[in-house]
């Protein structure tokens, strides 16, 4: 049996009867037409464009078919096709190849046009092999089906709906801010970027929030040249979008130039859609265009559309076909006759037919290790060397602008942290620190203090109130080639935008095999012991949501001297491997100079500067081991540093001489240094000043039992619940108090 061997579907039956059906055009006279006039005078539909977009939407309508022809014999495994969204042939035929696109699910015809465009190319082949998941699939390599292309500059997507819209704002953005730094773009100078999603997602927050965060933009004349194209199928799965409520919601906001078509007229698609990309890369500024169109073949192979569809709507889509409308414009230019197109209808078929029975046998991933090796690569060595590396001592003196932060004497964590980025702006001219409040106020805690007069308003800069596109714009920029460094301004404001660090960020290099990568460093403020001030949100301490996060570095810097290194290992691995870095700072410890006594400046260190090869780096997953106890090892990292070393002399007095261990990387744990620390003492006391349950604590005993560390083990952390304002916060955080208690009691029931 053949892979399409099945009945007709009734969209393909219906199709192949109607075009057949079409009154017969004016007879072809070869020659005699020019096809590259315009088929109706004004519009911008010729001969020849009229036949490509015919050709590239048969073409998908025919993927569509294959991937249901390939699931019912188990050899394809993706469903959700692009039929009746095939207008969107003619969106890509209005733009240029270089034009950065962020795709819906959906526009299948929009790649196969796009793909037309370069030479070379077979969008066909790409697309099943895609559904088969085949190794060679060129995007995802069989991780996924999606539409994306490095030489088509389609970035491939998730299926977490909307979530690619704060991505395109970035992208959008960063292809002018590259310009105006004069440093080299993935995309040339006057691309745009061009970004499709359903009407159902326009309603989601995260698309809302994106499109919002272009109109202000664009309200402050920054240029942001982004089209938006909503493809309105009028449903959400099985939920109807109100009528004209994307027309209502959209067509009269500020700052978003509304562009409309309908699926059905093939002229007045691409008139539409060239109409909205010259304004875009003219005025630089976004541009909304709704498409009507409809949906056939249900949402995807699983669904049975009559359960909330009647038979008579199904059947009045069929005649709303844009296929049809186009093949009509075909025929009555006299550019085919109807026979001739079911003609073309059914070679195209049958090649894609023949084409998916080739692919359906290429090999699928066959091992954990294939599947994870586009995930996060890391290379050690060269981050190193790239974290030594320092910027000219000119580059230095003209950023720093005043001493240079290695005479300054003992700086306090935040101060450390303000002189790496200040240096990283002098390393990197691609290097972007965004976030809210962080210029001209210099950070809540005054961390970026500075920044904003050293290196210019176009390179660090406050942004939107809005975490998800905080994060989007760091995503795009990333894709586009600048490094950025994001700030959150509290742990407990990433939640709301995670989905933009899990789902975008930590995926792109897995999707797409490291073709396309998003280097970012986000800066975030967090955990507790702000004695009592801010209640739970200023003393967040979630770090299991990032923990679990494939491929995501988490650093936790406690102490100045680490911090500096560690942000400059960050910088070097987003720059080196694309890394997705995020980097926590504990709030309570950033203006900390003591540490056991007033005065005594132990918690104060100088600055490294980058050439210092030995402390100028710090890499990821290594531990550093404070003291040299023999008789108990604690682990920890953040808070529980400063509070665990205060414990040393007391459990000293009490005869238990203590190593701590800071782990200093969440991700990756240092589990090699924790091994063999643990070994050195043979008990292990976990000091983890976040939560019992998903906090830090659980990973370390898990690695030292995977280790098959047999020694004794404890551990003590902060309470599973909410940190209250004022003193009781204290009863909720792990106390000095509770350390000892636990090491001492550990170390009681371990001794012979
Ligand atoms: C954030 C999120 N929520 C839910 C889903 C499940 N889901 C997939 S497609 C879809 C409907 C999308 O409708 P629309 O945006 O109109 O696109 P269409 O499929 O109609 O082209 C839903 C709810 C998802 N993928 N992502
Ligand atoms: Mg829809």
């Amino acid at each position: 049996m053949t892979v399409g061997a099945s009945e007709r579907l009734p969209v393909d039956a219906q199709l192949r009867i109607a075009l057949a059906g079409l009154p017969a055009g004016p007879t072809v006279r070869a020659g005699a037409a020019d096809p590259t006039a315009p088929l109706v005078a004004g519009s911008r539909l010729t001969g020849r464009g009229a036949t490509e977009l015919l050709e590239a939407q048969m073409v998908s309508r025919h993927l569509d078919l294959a991937a249901r022809a390939l699931r019912e014999r188990g050899l394809g495994y993706y469903t959700i096709g692009s039929a009746g969204h095939e207008a969107n042939a003619a969106v890509a035929a209005a733009l240029r190849p270089t034009d950065p696109a962020l795709l819906h699910y959906r526009s299948g015809a929009f790649y196969v046009r796009r793909a037309m465009q370069v030479t070379g190319h077979d969008p066909r082949r790409d697309v099943l092999l895609g559904l088969v998941a085949a190794i060679d699939e060129p995007m995802a390599g069989g991780r996924h089906k999606v539409f994306g292309h490095p030489d088509l500059a389609v970035i491939p997507q998730t299926s977490t709906i909307a979530s690619h819209l704060p991505r395109a704002l970035g992208v959008a953005f960063s292809i002018d801010r590259a310009r105006r730094l004069g440093v080299a773009s993935a995309w040339p100078e006057d691309a745009i970027a061009v970004c499709s999603f359903g009407d159902a997602s326009a309603n989601h927050s995260t698309a809302t929030g994106a499109i919002n965060a272009a109109c202000r933009a664009a309200h402050q004349h920054l240029p942001v040249p982004l089209l938006l194209v909503c493809e309105d199928n009028g449903l959400g799965i099985s939920v109807r979008t109100p009528e004209g409520w994307i027309r209502s919601a959209y067509a009269q906001r500020p700052h978003l130039r509304w562009f409309e078509a309908d699926g059905t007229d093939p002229g007045g698609v691409l008139d539409a859609a060239a109409d909205a990309a010259e304004w875009v890369r003219t005025e630089r500024s976004p541009a909304f265009l709704h498409l009507r169109v409809v949906r056939f073949l249900a949402h995807a192979g699983t669904d049975v559309e009559a359960v909330y569809r009647t038979p008579a709507e199904i059947r009045l889509d069929l005649e709303r076909d844009p296929i049809l409308a186009t093949a009509r414009v075909v025929v009555a230019a006299g550019l085919a006759q109807p026979t001739d197109l079911v003609e073309r209808y059914d070679r195209i078929g049958a090649e894609i037919l023949e084409l998916a029975e080739e692919c359906s046998t290429h090999p699928q991933l066959t091992s954990a290790e294939s599947v994870m090796s586009a995930l996060a690569p890391r290379h050690p060595d060269k981050v190193r060397a790239e974290a030594a590396t320092p910027s000219s001592a000119a580059a230095r003196a003209a950023m720093f602008d005043g001493p240079l932060p290695e005479y300054e004497g003992p700086l306090t964590l935040a101060q450390s942290i303000n002189r790496a980025l200040v240096d990283g702006l002098a390393r990197y001219p691609e290097m972007l620190v965004f976030g809210e409040d962080v210029a001209a106020k210099g950070g809540v805690y005054g961390v970026t203090r500075g920044l904003l007069k050293k290196a210019g308003a176009a390179r660090v800069f406050d942004t939107v109130l809005d975490e998800q596109s905080i994060l989007g714009l760091a995503l795009g920029a990333g894709v586009t080639g600048l490094l950025p460094v994001a700030e959150i301004q509290y742990l407990a404001y990433l939640h709301n935008a995670e989905d933009q660090l899990r789902g975008e960020a930590a995926t792109l290099q897995f999707f797409s095999q490291g073709q396309y990568r998003n280097p970012l460093v986000v800066r975030i403020a967090g955990y507790g012991y702000q004695k009592g001030f801010g209640g739970h949100f200023h003393n967040d301490d979630a770090v299991g949501v990032l923990r679990d996060i494939p491929g995501l570095v988490i650093a936790s810097a406690a102490r100045p001297d680490d911090a500096a290194a560690m942000l400059r290992t960050c910088l070097a691995a987003a720059t080196v491997d694309g890394s997705v870095c995020v980097f926590l700072e504990p709030i309570a410890l950033y203006h900390t100079a003591d540490l056991h006594t007033p005065g005594d400046g132990a918690w104060l260190a100088p600055y490294a500067p980058p050439s210092d090869w030995d402390d100028s780096h710090v890499a990821l997953g290594s531990a550093r081991t404070h003291c040299d106890g023999t008789d108990l090892t604690i682990v920890t990292s953040g808070n529980g540093l400063h509070l665990s070393l205060r414990v040393v002399p007391a459990l000293a007095a009490r005869g238990v001489t203590t190593r701590v261990v800071d782990l200093r990387w969440l991700a990756p744990l240092p589990v090699e240094d924790i091994v063999r620390e643990a070994e050195a003492t043979g008990r292990v006391l976990v000091v983890d000043e976040t939560r019992r349950t998903g906090g830090i604590s659980e990973g370390v005993l898990a690695a030292l039992v995977d280790a098959g560390f047999t020694g004794s083990m404890a551990r003590v952390a902060s309470k599973d619940s909410p940190v209250p304002l004022g003193a009781a916060a204290r009863l909720v955080l792990l106390s000095e108090a509770e350390i000892e208690e636990a090491a001492l009691a550990l170390v009681r029931r371990s001794s012979p």
